[in-house]
């Protein structure tokens, strides 16, 4: 449905008004009718990419999750307010990993005597304290597109030890096992999954002695859900179709699918596709529709109509985003994502470790 009129000429009105003070980022998978207002869209590395680029703009407005705005605001300058225009826009993969689950993990690894091998690393989907976390204890920050090289950086922080060094993986266990399994040469048994519910993670001190990786039992609640059967369904009655997913889809839909990456991939992927190919996107339904409607020489599907949106994600809607955007003008910074000090300079020696590596 098209977005209301009244609505769109007053987000552009006060768009207008700012003009260079605002910055509006804006996720791939934000809704269409907040897109339209994005100065620049991205995935979540980019976006926070893109803020750092402009420390002229006083008001950064993140349509996004919330970890992403906390990446925006610990890698702009204290002179820069980041806007989340709805609060109660999270993650519910970002909220499976609580720092004090992460911390009584870490003194289980200490207790079975393997701590000293460990190397955290946290995708860029959890909260800024998750990030300090691994700031503070050797450790990483990885994205979707970047998660094979973070973990040789962190493999090559322990090359030095016997038997090499393990990692501790939060919070996706699919990105993790994938990157591992099918990127970095290691086997479905190198990996054993840490329940945060379970007293050790429901693991013995064996399993931790023996494993490279160490998965955190976390998931994203859409991503998950595609199934490798949908897949066989697809090849069975579309012919030639391509199968394209994100990596946080499980290791069974992977290993099925023709190409798996980012979603800045799978975009390029597509407009790099001949006129007439055919494809399943295994991602976000947003941007799923956006890429089926700027392709229509493309024929372009949804991989499972039963996985839906990302309900956070489209807690973000025009309303909102005009509401954040005419408090500006009134000068109100409304919904400011403001990472504390301390958490934030932790968390920025993660983050700058992953803008280091190399690429
Ligand atoms: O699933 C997500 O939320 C993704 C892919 C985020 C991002 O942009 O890295
Ligand atoms: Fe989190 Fe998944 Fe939504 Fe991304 S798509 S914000 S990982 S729940």
């Amino acid at each position: 449905p098209a977005s209301d009129p009244a609505l769109v000429e007053r987000a552009r009105a006060a768009k207008d008004t700012l003009g260079e003070r605002v910055f509006v980022l804006g996720h791939h998978y934000q809704r269409d009718e907040v897109i339209q207002f994005a100065d620049v869209t991205g995935d979540s590395f980019k976006l926070a990419r893109d803020a750092a680029g402009r420390p002229e703009a006083e008001y950064i407005v993140f349509c996004g999750v919330h970890f992403m705005a906390e990446s925006a605001d610990i890698l702009t300058g204290p002179h820069q307010k980041v806007v989340l225009p709805d609060l109660s826009a999270g993650c519910s993969m970002a909220d499976m990993a609580v720092l004090s689950q992460v911390e009584d993990a870490w003194d289980a690894l200490a207790e079975a005597g393997v701590q000293d091998a460990v190397v955290p690393v946290t995708y860029m989907n959890s909260s800024a304290d998750i990030k300090a976390f691994c700031g503070r204890n050797g450790g990483i920050v990885c994205t979707s597109s970047n998660a094979e090289m973070a973990l040789e950086w962190a493999f090559d922080q322990k090359a030095h030890l016997d038997g090499g060094g393990k990692v501790l993986f939060f919070p996706d266990q699919h990105l993790g096992r994938n990157t591992a399994v099918l990127k970095m040469g290691l086997t479905l048994d190198d990996c054993v999954v840490w329940d945060p519910q379970k007293p050790n993670g429901g693991l013995t001190t064996q399993q931790l002695a023996d494993a490279t990786m160490i998965l955190w039992k976390g998931h994203c609640s859409v991503h998950g859900r595609f199934t490798p059967e949908v897949v066989d369904k697809l090849r069975a009655t579309v012919p030639g179709i391509q199968i394209l997913v994100h990596p946080e889809c499980t290791h069974e839909v992977v290993l099925k699918a023709d190409l798996v990456g980012s979603t800045e991939f799978i975009i390029k992927t597509i407009e790099a596709a001949p006129a007439g190919s055919s494809w399943a996107i295994g991602t976000e339904l947003n941007l799923v529709k956006r890429l089926a409607n700027d392709h229509p020489d493309k024929n372009i599907v949804f991989l499972e109509k039963n996985v839906c949106y990302c309900s956070t994600m489209n807690r973000i809607d025009l309303p909102h985003l005009v509401w954040a955007l005419e408090s500006l003008v009134k000068g109100m910074v409304v919904n400011q994502i403001d990472v504390d000090d301390e958490t934030e300079r932790h968390a920025l020696v993660a983050l700058q470790r992953m803008l280091d590596l190399p690429g």
